[in-house]
């Protein structure tokens, strides 16, 4: 592979103090969990806060299926930002998988950002959600996400509940779809980070590897178009990435997997029109992340009953599966 993958992803997550102790620059560096219930905005706001597509976005609950790290780097500090599943009431061995890598990522961070979505009733969704994040005595700061959607009265409604779940070392009311007051969310987290050295290299925009991102990217185009179980059934393997240097340009092999023979149908669509749909999508985004022409073959296949078999859970890489 090039060595773009280089620059975008490594995985370390040590600290930068391989370069001798002086001349470490001594920065505001810690982590930030976003944490909330699923839909709630938390892997846009990412997105958007780190100005680049990092993470996969839908309006289908649950999309996002592992905790992911991306960073925002600045002269005087690093933000580690922590993705992570939207906290549920978990249904199969995968909704276990994926609650219990979120409480993970956020139990060892400097920082947790409760997302709540202001345009949705504050309910028991959330107190779950604050009722589990809220324990270790780290200061939350509570993040009213969508404001574009809500007037001035519901803000201040839906921040009074909020402040009926946890009590808040800081209150920031945003928009990451038109990118209103995400300078607040910075300032808010930034007093509560410890100066130390740099946690990632400046240049590196997430932890994912490549290889997950491009898989993730398939899945993000099929819970798009796919409505009711099916997005839910979906996990997606990527199978092959091929560099040709002559042509600079990557083939890029992927399986959907679905559990019925009807989700397939579906997934693939009348004369293939919904896996071609899928694929142009998908396509478009990876020649972006890799900066190459790309070929994109994907196929479809049932794997019946996979959201309750742990060990292909963890072979998708959802929930700790990384
Ligand atoms: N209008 C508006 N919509 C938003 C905003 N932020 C997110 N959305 C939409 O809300 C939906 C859910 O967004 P996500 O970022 O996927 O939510 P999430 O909290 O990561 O969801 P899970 O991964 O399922 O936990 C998507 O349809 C987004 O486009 C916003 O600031 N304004
Ligand atoms: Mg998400």
């Amino acid at each position: 592979m090039r060595s773009f993958a280089a620059t975008w992803t490594r995985t370390t997550t040590e600290k930068t103090t391989d370069l001798g102790s002086e001349d470490v620059p001594t920065v505001a560096s810690g982590f930030v969990a976003l944490v909330g219930r699923p839909n709630a905005g938390k892997s846009t706001l990412v997105n958007a806060l780190v100005g680049v597509k990092v993470a996969i976005t839908s309006d289908t609950p649950q999309t996002t299926r592992h905790r992911l790290r991306a960073i925002i780097d600045r002269d005087d500090a690093q933000i580690v930002l922590v993705d992570t599943p939207g906290l549920h009431k978990p249904h199969d061995a995968l909704g276990e998988e994926v609650n219990r890598s979120s409480i993970h990522a956020a139990a060892d961070v400097d920082v947790i950002a409760l997302c709540i979505d202001a345009s949705a009733s504050v309910g028991t969704g959330d107190r779950w959600v604050a009722e589990r994040v809220s324990k270790g005595g780290r200061p939350v700061v509570v993040v009213l996400t969508k404001a574009d959607l809500v007037d001035e009265p519901t803000v201040a409604r839906q921040l009074a509940r909020a402040r009926e779940l946890v009590t808040p070392t800081a209150e920031v009311v945003l928009s990451a779809k038109t990118g209103e007051n995400l300078d607040g969310f910075v300032e808010a987290v930034l007093p509560h980070l410890p100066q130390g050295p740099r946690f990632f290299p400046r240049d590196m925009k997430t932890d994912q590897p490549v290889e997950v991102m491009l898989a993730e990217l398939v899945r993000e185009k099929v819970l798009r178009s796919t409505r009711d179980e099916v997005p839910h059934a979906v996990g997606v393997q990527l199978e092959e990435i091929r560099y040709d240097q002559d042509r600079d340009f990557h083939t890029v092999s992927c399986t959907i997997y679905v559990e019925r023979e009807s989700q397939k149908g579906i997934i693939i669509g009348k004369g293939g029109e919904m896996i071609r749909t899928v694929g142009t999508e998908a396509r478009a985004d990876m020649e972006r992340l890799l900066g190459t022409g790309v070929h994109l073959d994907l196929r479809v296949k049932v794997k019946k009953d996979w959201r309750r078999d742990g060990a292909q859970i963890k072979r998708f890489g959802y929930g700790e599966g990384l």
